[in-house]
């Protein structure tokens, strides 16, 4: 019997490029994102090249009732879930706090915050009853420092900072291992959709230096998920070598 991930946010970046090394590790998926379309393309892809079994999730983790409605329906083979990737997260807008649009705060502290806890609710209890898990929650280095304009974005990856010394605290007695991930600046839709869709703009951000790809967050999360039984990693901050922190980043 194989192990089985759970991704959110599998339909794009660091969640697919987690997704693909998960399977070239045999395991099956479980992919959870709003849009399907792009699930159903990852999952042919991985199914063909791994020969791993994928469901797909349609599902967005701001709706507590979704959330347990489509995990509980889960066929009970697939709830045996040995490693949680909280992925699912975004930013929108770049704006000083009082210019802040109400929208964009309710959004980002829905999805990165309440999101990740619904999930973590639904799926935390199968792990103790199973006495074994990990769960990875992506952070970010905006969970460690702010930056200009950051400020709703910073605060909910704070937030997941500080969730993920929670969740180690409290499912300790269960054996179940969790891990924080925090990378800088990697290059994904994340800007395009922080800048609703203005590509210009988001291009803007990885220029003149190199920045991650979600492969090299993957990497990490498959680092953190392969140590030995004894071995968890509390905390992984990964930056582009161009960037020292979230004020400097070096162009050229
Ligand atoms: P992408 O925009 O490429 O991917 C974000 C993923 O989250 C998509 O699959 C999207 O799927 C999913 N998602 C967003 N909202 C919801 C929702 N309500 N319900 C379900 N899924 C949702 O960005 P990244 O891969 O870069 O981002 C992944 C994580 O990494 C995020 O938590 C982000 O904050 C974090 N991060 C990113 C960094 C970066 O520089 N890129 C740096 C540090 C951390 P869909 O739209 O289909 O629902
Ligand atoms: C994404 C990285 O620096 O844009 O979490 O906040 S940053």
């Amino acid at each position: 019997m194989s192990k089985i991930v759970l991704i959110t946010g599998a339909s794009s970046g660091i969640g697919a490029a987690c997704a693909e090394i998960f399977a070239s590790n045999h395991y099956d998926l479980v992919l959870a994102a709003r849009r399907k379309e792009k699930l159903e393309v990852l999952a042919s892809d991985l199914k063909a090249r791994f020969g791993v079994q994928v469901l797909n999730v349609e599902l967005d983790v701001r709706d507590a009732e979704a959330v347990a409605a489509k995990l509980n329906a889960l066929p009970d083979n697939w709830k045996k879930i040995d490693v949680l990737v909280n992925n699912a997260g975004l930013s929108q807008g770049l704006d000083p706090i009082h210019e802040g649009n109400l929208n964009d705060w309710d959004t980002m502290i829905d999805t990165n915050v309440k999101g990740l806890l619904y999930v973590t609710r639904l799926i935390s209890p199968w792990m103790v009853q199973q006495q074994s898990g990990h769960i990875v929650n992506i952070g970010s280095i905006a969970g460690k420092e702010t930056y200009a304009n950051g400020n709703v974005y910073c605060a909910s990856k704070h937030a997941v900072d500080s969730l993920n010394k929670a969740m180690r605290i409290d499912l300790l007695p269960h054996g179940i291992k969790v891990s924080g991930i925090h990378p800088g600046a990697v290059e994904t839709e994340f800007s395009e959709v922080r800048f609703k869709g203005d590509k210009e703009r988001a291009k803007a951000v990885y220029q003149g230096f190199e920045p991650l790809l979600a492969a090299d967050i993957a990497d990490a999360v498959w680092y953190a998920v392969s140590r030995p039984a004894h071995v968890n990693v509390n905390d992984l901050v990964i930056m582009p070598t161009a960037q020292a922190n979230t004020s400097h980043l070096l162009r050229k």
